[in-house]
């Protein structure tokens, strides 16, 4: 079991200034940030990311969102990280996401849904070095 997993505070978290209540809901739960940055997706980047959607009827919409606005990815460790934070973000539609969870709370659609969490160990350290590298992790946090 990985320690490790990658959130994005999306461009609508960055637009309606909820950057510090996510972070501080973060925090709350016991994640330790090894590494941010705010910084806007090109297609190219957006579409690398989510490449796993390329066939879905939404991927040109998430296209159109994720690169709208700066966002803001964040390494997080914590035990259980993938998992943990899923549970912290709560289900894709908002709709169905459990009460006091961060979607629940801010998200606005099953698009427009605030925060991206990894969904597992694999892709968490894939999704990881999409943005940062060994050495910005190493510098931050010294391992
Ligand atoms: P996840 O973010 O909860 O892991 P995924 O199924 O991996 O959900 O979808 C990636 C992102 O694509 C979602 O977070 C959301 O922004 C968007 N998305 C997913 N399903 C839909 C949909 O049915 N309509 C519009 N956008 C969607
Ligand atoms: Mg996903």
């Amino acid at each position: 079991m990985s320690n490790r997993t990658l959130a994005i505070l999306k461009p609508d978290c960055v637009e309606k200034n909820l950057i510090g209540q996510v972070v501080q809901k973060i925090n709350e739960a016991g994640f330790k940030i090894l590494a941010m940055k705010m910084t806007k997706l090109t297609n190219d980047s957006a579409g690398g990311f989510y490449e796993v959607h390329k066939e879905r009827p939404f991927f040109n919409d998430l296209m159109a969102y994720m690169t709208s606005g700066p966002c803001v990815p964040i390494a997080l460790e914590k035990e259980n990280a993938v998992a943990d934070f899923r549970k912290l973000i709560g289900a894709t539609n908002p709709e169905n996401a459990e009460e006091g969870t961060i979607r629940k709370l801010y998200a606005e659609s099953i698009e427009r849904n605030i925060v991206h969490g990894s969904d597992s160990d694999e892709n968490a350290a894939i999704e990881i070095s999409h943005f940062f590298s060994r050495k910005e992790l190493l510098e931050n946090n010294g391992f």
